[in-house]
Order: structure tokens, then C-alpha cells, then sequence
């Protein structure tokens, strides 16, 4: 059977390193109209026509809204130490001012459960799906969005306290602001410079002023934020300025302002025209210091700067790519948590949130055989492993994702899961790649006693 195989004295060996699975609520829950919840941009977007691939949304998904405690049983059958999922905030939030219980106890349930079934919990509070109710007031062009999402905040974290281990503000502000405010091809489908970076100040200062919040209400927690970042390369020498430029407006943008209390110049000069308003003391709120950061990797950007003086993604041919066409390169996460290194000198330790490869898997005779996958995990294992011993400090790695899910734009049509989950039957089977995790988790816990 595959098992990962890491080098003998790794630290990601000892038991304090945090190995998990991955989730948020708009991919698996489904239960869209129960328990009180009301829609997000995403159920909105998802009835646009053309706007998800075969026209799916996440009303069902995994049905984990019913199935919430057998997927816990499951997760803790991995092996893991810790079950990463977020709040659907209009589950909590219903409408503006109302707070409902019965989305609070939802996920008291699953994380009372983790917690009975020895796996920490780390809860993000924004993945994406914003009450429809806020959109309706502009959304994060609107600048009291950021002071919504802070009493949001306030209400799940006077509720849980402590006894949510890890709370993650954001997951992927430059794709939530981005690709949905920047480009238009997620929820809510806004296209324009201007508004992406409007969004993207907006979402960045809803983490900042969300910080002393859950510091008051769980002390003994760790807060943090989660970014995504494809690390760039450049396609010829003459590309070096391509590769700031992509990297600046992908990820430091983001990072920044957290870690060094500004945006990254090169960006501001290149869109003097688009820059947002930024309030005198909002960079003090955002760059409150943050426990950890969380950093999502699948793959890199290979870029250029093309005759219009605009940077391109160049596309590979004669490499290995996963399904959903990004390119297999494991040495992109080392050099990307090198680099990080460099250029904060206050950067906190570093969980790797997501890390994952997307499949067209299916069951053959009770198995599926995702060799691919396998071969993913092994080789990026490895390369957070490198990072390791380049000396950056890395407290654990979660695979994205537990079970195949609505995958945004692209609907159920990627399979990011180890586990498969038939959707006609939301029957669930381990892949190759969840019996190898479980396997090295099993034999890591024996070496640990
Ligand atoms: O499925 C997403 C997840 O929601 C955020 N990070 C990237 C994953 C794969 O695209």
C-alpha cells in the first residue's frame, strides 16, 4: 500500500507538527436553505447562467449539512491531528443584527465532536461566502462590509472562546477580491481595477479589525489570516520585472500590509489611477500582529512582460499538469517559503493551509486509484520538508481537500478530495491518496509513543 515516505529526522515527524484535512461551507455543506441560513454571493452567482461550469451550485453538495457527524468519524479514521473548516457567516448572521442560534450549534456539533475525537480544530471565519444581504449594500466596495464582518467576529467568537483552537480571519483574500471583484469570474462577477483593489482594502481591513476581537474574546487561541501565493518565474532574464510585478499583485499585496504595515510600491505605481481610499489608522489596523499565517500553494506562474508592457501567464506545454490544467512544482513551495522568509523579517510560523491536486477520479471495484495525487502529496511533503530545512519555521501542512467539492467556478467537475463522494448516493471512498496519508500518520503516531 502507498504510504509518504518523510526523510527519518524530519520535524514534520514529531508529534507538535500539525498534519490535517481541508474544507470550507459553501463547497461541502449544502443544507442551503435550512437551519436558518440565508443566501450568499455564491448562491446568487451560481444562478447566473454561464457563470459555473454545467450549471451546478452548492445547494447540496456533499450533503454535510446532514452527514456532518459520519464525515468527522471519518476524518478522525485518517488519522489527523487537526480538521480545518470555515463558517458560512449567513448562517450565524441571517440578516443584518440577527444572530441565529441554530447556526451557532451547528458547528458546535462538529467541533465539540473533533474535539471528542482528539483532533484540534482551526476555524475560518471568511471563505468566500458573504451574506447576499451585504452584496445588496455593495458588498466589499462598501467599506462598513469590513465593520459587519468584524461584529460577525465578535458574535462567533464570544460564542466559542477558546474553544476554537485556530481562528483564521480570511482564506484567500486576493482570490475573494480578485477574482471576484477584479475580474468578474467569481461571485459576485464585478469586473474593473478600481474595484478590485477597493474590495481587497475592504476585506484587508475587516482582518485587521477582527484581530483585537478574537484576541479579547479566546486568548488562548491563535489568530491569523490565510493567503494563497503562485510563486513566479520568469520565462527569459528579461522578465525579472514581470516576476515582481506578478508576485506583488498576487500575494504581497496581501501580505504587506499585515507583516510591514504597507502596500507593496511597485503595485501603486503601476495603478496610480486605482488605488483605494485608505483611511488615516487603517494600515495600523491591519498590520496587527497575527499568531500565524496560513499559506495555500498548487502551483507556479511562469511570466513575461508582452509587447504591450502587460504581464502573461506563459503556458507550458511539455510539463505534467493535474487535472484542472495548473502545473505539477513541488520546487515552487520551497522557493516560496524561502522567500517569504527573506523578505519579512517579522514573519510568524507557518502552517501550509491547502495543498492539493485535482483529479477525474473515479471508483473502479471500491477503489480509486489516484496515482497522480499520491505523487503530488509525496513530492510536496518533500518540499515543505526542504523549506524546514532551509530554516523557515512550519508548524504543520493540511491537505485540500478531505472529499471532492464544489470547486467554485469549475462546479463538481475537479475532484480535489483523497476522498471521493459520489454525488447521486453521497457514498464517500478513501483514494489511494487519503490511505497513504493515513498510513504515515499511523506510523508517525507509533514512532511518537
Ligand atoms: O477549492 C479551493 C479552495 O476553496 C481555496 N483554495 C484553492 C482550492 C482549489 O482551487
Amino acid at each position: 500500500m502507498a504510504k509518504y515516505e518523510l526523510p527519518i529526522n524530519s520535524r514534520m515527524l514529531k508529534s507538535d507538527f500539525v498534519f490535517g484535512v481541508a474544507t470550507s461551507s459553501y463547497q461541502i455543506e449544502g443544507g442551503a436553505e435550512e437551519g436558518g441560513r440565508t443566501p450568499s454571493i455564491w448562491d446568487t452567482f451560481c444562478a447566473v447562467p454561464g457563470k459555473v461550469d454545467n450549471g451546478d451550485n452548492g445547494a447540496v453538495a456533499c450533503d454535510h449539512y446532514h452527514l456532518w457527524k459520519q464525515d468527522v468519524a471519518m476524518i478522525a479514521e485518517l488519522g489527523v491531528d487537526a480538521y480545518r473548516l470555515s463558517i458560512a457567516w449567513s448562517r450565524i448572521v441571517p440578516r443584518d443584527g440577527e444572530v441565529n442560534p441554530e447556526g451557532l450549534k451547528f458547528y458546535e456539533n462538529i467541533i465539540d465532536e473533533c474535539h471528542a475525537l482528539g483532533m484540534k480544530v482551526y476555524v475560518t471565519l471568511y471563505h468566500w461566502d458573504l451574506p447576499q444581504y451585504l452584496e445588496e449594500k455593495g458588498g466589499w466596495l462598501n467599506r462598513e462590509t469590513a465593520y459587519k464582518f468584524a461584529q460577525y467576529a465578535d458574535i462567533v467568537s464570544q460564542h466559542f472562546g477558546d474553544k476554537i483552537d485556530v481562528y483564521s480571519t480570511l482564506n484567500e483574500p486576493a482570490v475573494s477580491a480578485f477574482l471576484g471583484y477584479r475580474f468578474g469570474i467569481h461571485a459576485p462577477g464585478i469586473k474593473g481595477n478600481k474595484e478590485g483593489f477597493l474590495a481587497s482594502h475592504h476585506t484587508m481591513l475587516a482582518h485587521g479589525l477582527a484581530m483585537p476581537i478574537l484576541r479579547k474574546n479566546a486568548p488562548n487561541s491563535m489568530h491569523g489570516l490565510v493567503v494563497n501565493a503562485w510563486p513566479a518565474y520568469a520565462e527569459s532574464e528579461k522578465d525579472q520585472f514581470a516576476v515582481e510585478l506578478s508576485e506583488a499583485e498576487s500575494y504581497h499585496w496581501f501580505v504587506d500590509p499585515v507583516l510591514k504595515g504597507e502596500y507593496p510600491a511597485i503595485v501603486k505605481e503601476r495603478y496610480p489611477y486605482d488605488m483605494p481610499m485608505i483611511l488615516e489608522g487603517d494600515m495600523a489596523i491591519i498590520s496587527a500582529p497575527i499568531d500565524y499565517l496560513g499559506v495555500n500553494y498548487y502551483s507556479r506562474n511562469v511570466v513575461r512582460l508582452n509587447e504591450h508592457n502587460v504581464v502573461e501567464k506563459v503556458v507550458l506545454e511539455d510539463v505534467e499538469k493535474t487535472h484542472i490544467g495548473w502545473e505539477v512544482y513541488p520546487q515552487g513551495l520551497t522557493d516560496l517559503l524561502v522567500a517569504m522568509k527573506q523578505r519579512y523579517d517579522n514573519l510568524p510560523p507557518i502552517y501550509i493551509t491547502e495543498n492539493g491536486a485535482a483529479g477525474d477520479d473515479s471508483v473502479t471495484d471500491g477503489e480509486v486509484n489516484d496515482t497522480q495525487r499520491v505523487n503530488y502529496f509525496q513530492t510536496h511533503l518533500k518540499a515543505t520538508h526542504d523549506a524546514i530545512e532551509a530554516g523557515v519555521q512550519i508548524d504543520g501542512y493540511f491537505a485540500w481537500s478531505l472529499m471532492d467539492n464544489f470547486e467554485w467556478a469549475f462546479g463538481y467537475e475537479q475532484r480535489f478530495g483523497i476522498v471521493h463522494v459520489d454525488y447521486t448516493t453521497q457514498t464517500r471512498t478513501l483514494k489511494q491518496s487519503a490511505k497513504a496519508y493515513q498510513a504515515m500518520l499511523v506510523e508517525r503516531a507509533a514512532g511518537n509513543k
